[in-house]
């Protein structure tokens, strides 16, 4: 029996790369398959597996998936009670936005950011292209810098056309697994490019651009970095639909709502109009960012089509 983790995984085949840094291309045995029944994957990108080799046909059979530590999870349909994972065992998460081609809207930022902290998994925001931005896209980038800084999250400017800030990306991503993720065109390719020249990875091709907001199969992958650690792009993955969360617990992933609705009067207070809420006190006298607070009423609202 061997061990590896799975580097890409296209619903029956995977990329499995060994403790010795060899890769196999291995399939699964059929029972895996059915294991837990709203999950439309069985192994994902990031999972430890145990596998035999099968030396006739120079690959592998998975037989089993060694407990996560952590996954991302999304429906696998708008309607469908069933999910799919995205990643599993990752140690942190980097959203790429950025101000112009494509404008990044806020409540993208927030719906992403809420699902981190809902799986416990540090956040960051890179913001690229930076060599692109005029007066008032420096005003618009420190605007976000001001808002998600005070809140914990820490934002880093990026260009990859100048190599602005690309050591500093590569000592937070040293010797870890990250995923990346923002709106098709951020630049998440191209960066995997700047770390590893040879990966040859395809950036802004057209047909990226036709698959945002409709749903279709599209399978993340983990490329190896040459300074170490892992990093896994999801491509066609706008964002991360968050599974499971009870309406009443979406203020617990906003973490200075969160922090300040021990103050309201009642404790069941969900911070829409309720009296004696600190919340909305809060974001009257700017403690609370009103674009965050209008996050919270949209994901309240619950129409997340647009940003699946
Ligand atoms: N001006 C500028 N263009 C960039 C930068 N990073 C990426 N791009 C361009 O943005 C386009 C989309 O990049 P890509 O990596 O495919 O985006 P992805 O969809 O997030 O993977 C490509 O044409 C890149 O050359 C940057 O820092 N500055
Ligand atoms: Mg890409
Ligand atoms: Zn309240």
């Amino acid at each position: 029996m061997e061990k590896g983790v799975v580097l890409k995984s296209t619903g029956s085949h995977y990329k499995v790369l060994d403790d010795n840094g060899t890769i196999i291309d291995c399939s699964i045995k059929g029972k895996l398959r059915i294991k837990e029944m709203r999950i439309t994957n069985p192994v994902a990108v990031g999972d430890n597996v145990l596998f035999e080799i099968d030396i006739a046909n120079n690959s592998g059979i998975i037989t089993e998936v060694l407990d996560r530590r952590n996954y991302i999870l999304r429906k696998a349909t708008n309607l469908s009670r069933h999910s799919q994972i995205i990643a599993a065992n990752i140690d942190q998460v980097f959203l790429m936005v950025t101000i112009i081609l494509p404008e990044t809207p806020v409540e993208f930022i927030d719906r992403f950011l809420i699902t981190a902290e809902a799986y416990r998994i540090p956040a960051r925001i890179i913001i690229n292209k930076t060599d692109l931005y005029g007066e008032d896209e420096i005003a618009k980038m420190e605007y976000l810098e001001s808002v998600y800084n005070k809140i914990g999250y820490e934002c880093i400017r990026l260009s990859l056309v100048e190599n602005q800030n690309l050591e500093t990306l590569k000592l937070l991503m040293k010797n870890k697994i990250s995923l990346i993720s923002g709106y098709s065109g951020v630049g998440k390719t191209t960066l995997l490019n700047s770390f590893n020249p040879s990966l040859l990875l395809k950036t802004g091709r057209i047909s990226d651009y036709h698959k945002q907001g409709k749903h279709i199969t599209t399978f993340p992958e983990m490329h190896m970095m040459p300074f170490g650690g892992f990093v896994i792009d999801t491509p066609g993955i706008r964002g991360f639909g968050v599974v499971d969360m009870e309406r009443n617990e979406i203020y617990h992933f906003f973490r200075e709502i969160f922090r300040i609705s021990s103050l309201c009067r009642f404790n069941n207070c969900l911070h829409l109009d309720e009296p004696g809420c600190a919340v909305r006190s809060a974001v009257e006298n700017g403690e609370i960012d009103f674009l965050r607070y209008r996050s919270y009423l949209n994901i309240m609202d619950g129409d997340d089509r647009k940003y699946r």
